[in-house]
């Protein structure tokens, strides 16, 4: 897209605003990170639900809470609750829910936490989503995902000692993938029952996660090496509402470490190639998402970073004046795919905003690889020079409170 022939000039905050047209409707439009009311084009009044979630939009229980809501099209309200490893959690959280832990709803006047309680407390107010938790055909998927949930953790997050062991974690993990493998191939369609349904929505959060890091801590590419995982994740994205909580490999690689208490390389050359391209790019045509990109994508992350760009600005290391116009560089080069060469010295500093997009709660998958790739883009033409590392035992880097308030 870049043409070299032509260096042009940043755009000013007024130009590029100009051309962040991405209409939204948070409330009733399709599924998306950002809302705090979701009404389906019901009135306020029929709200009963209040969920609590995380404000990184990343905890997989709270995915699948989320999921099952917006696939039901149950009006609810959200409200986002700091995770420990992001910063302080909210003391009024902890005043309802003591342990602090996620997610959480209120239904009519009953607080309710541990998801599967949740969704069965759900189910009792709303009728099931296809076939219930506790349906017969259901029963042995969730315990399917809990085989495949700690198998993929025994790899992923404890150290080998030898290649031996390393060999096995992952002969035991393929073992169960055969098994959830053969347990898509029993169904009529792409899902784990004949029809979409609970089932799906249980599997959901781990597998999009099991995908990331094992492409890159491990070098295997989950959705590439299973043809029925594969024909899986592609029915789930052809739903918005998946889409909407779908996150990418760079957010889930990074995120993971200080929540499973460490990710472990095997240091394989495919591992090393794979963690190259999610840190550095191309980001396009990796293995997280495979629907065509929406039209949309440039102008949706132009519409995200104008939104907080004061705030995107203070949190970056540089000195503020030096970043605002690298990312006017940055994003001027992303809507008009021309060179724009930043102040030098500041290919730091794009790339420590490049390295902290975060999918879904900052912008949708295709607008974030857009960001990322006119964000590097730009780095490049003034050094190679890498942003502060992403901390790896906690994330406060990334404190809702820095973002919040000012
Ligand atoms: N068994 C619980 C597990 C929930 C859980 O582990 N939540 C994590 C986030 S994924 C949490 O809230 N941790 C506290 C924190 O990180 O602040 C459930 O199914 O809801």
């Amino acid at each position: 897209m870049t043409s070299l022939s032509t260096a042009i000039d940043p755009l000013s905050w007024s130009e590029l605003e100009a051309l962040a047209e991405f209409p939204v409707d948070p409330v009733n439009g399709s599924t998306n990170a950002q809302a705090r009311l979701r009404l389906f084009g019901h009135a306020e009044a029929d709200v009963r639900v209040t969920l609590y979630r995380d404000n990184h939009a990343w905890c997989p229980y709270c995915q699948k809470v989320w999921l099952w809501l917006e696939e039901k099209q149950i009006p609810y309200r959200i409200e986002k609750v700091t995770m420990f490893c992001y910063g302080e959690k909210e003391s009024w959280y902890k005043r309802k829910v003591p342990s602090g832990m996620l997610p959480a709803i209120v239904l009519d006047d009953r607080i309710i936490t541990e998801s599967d309680d949740i969704l069965l407390a759900l189910e009792q107010a709303f009728g099931v989503l296809g076939l219930g938790m506790k349906h017969p055909a259901v029963l042995p998927l969730r315990y399917l995902e809990r085989l495949l949930f700690r198998s993929w953790c025994a790899w992923l997050c404890y150290p080998s000692s030898s290649a031996r062991q390393e060999q096995g974690n992952r002969d035991q993990f393929v073992s169960v993938v055969a098994k959830v493998e053969t347990a898509l191939g029993a169904t009529s369609g792409p899902y784990f029952l004949d029809e979409f349904g609970t089932a799906d929505v249980i599997f959901t959060p781990y597998v999009e996660r099991m995908n990331a890091s094992l492409y890159y801590y491990k070098g295997y590419s989950l959705r590439e090496a299973n043809p029925r995982l594969a024909g899986w994740f592609a029915a789930m994205e052809s739903r918005p509402t998946y889409r909407g909580t779908q996150s990418d490999f760079h957010t889930h690689v990074h995120d993971l470490p200080p929540q499973m208490g460490g990710c472990w390389e095997n240091g394989e050359p495919q591992m090393e190639l794979n963690k190259a391209r999610v840190d550095n790019g191309p980001w396009n045509g990796l293995p997280d998402v495979t629907y065509p990109e929406p039209e949309t994508s440039r102008a949706e992350a132009l519409y995200r970073v104008i939104r907080h760009r004061a705030n995107i600005i203070r949190v970056n290391p540089a000195d503020d004046r030096l970043m605002d116009e690298a990312l006017r560089c940055a994003l001027t080069n992303l809507m008009t795919g021309q060179v724009c060469t930043p102040p030098s010295g500041s290919d730091v500093a794009l790339r420590y905003l490049r390295d902290r997009i975060n999918v879904p709660r900052d912008m949708s998958i295709y607008a974030a690889k857009r960001l990322r790739e006119a964000l590097e883009e730009t780095a490049a033409l003034v050094g190679d020079r890498q942003g502060q590392p992403i901390p790896v035992q906690h994330r406060r880097d990334q404190n809702p409170a820095d973002f919040a308030k000012r």
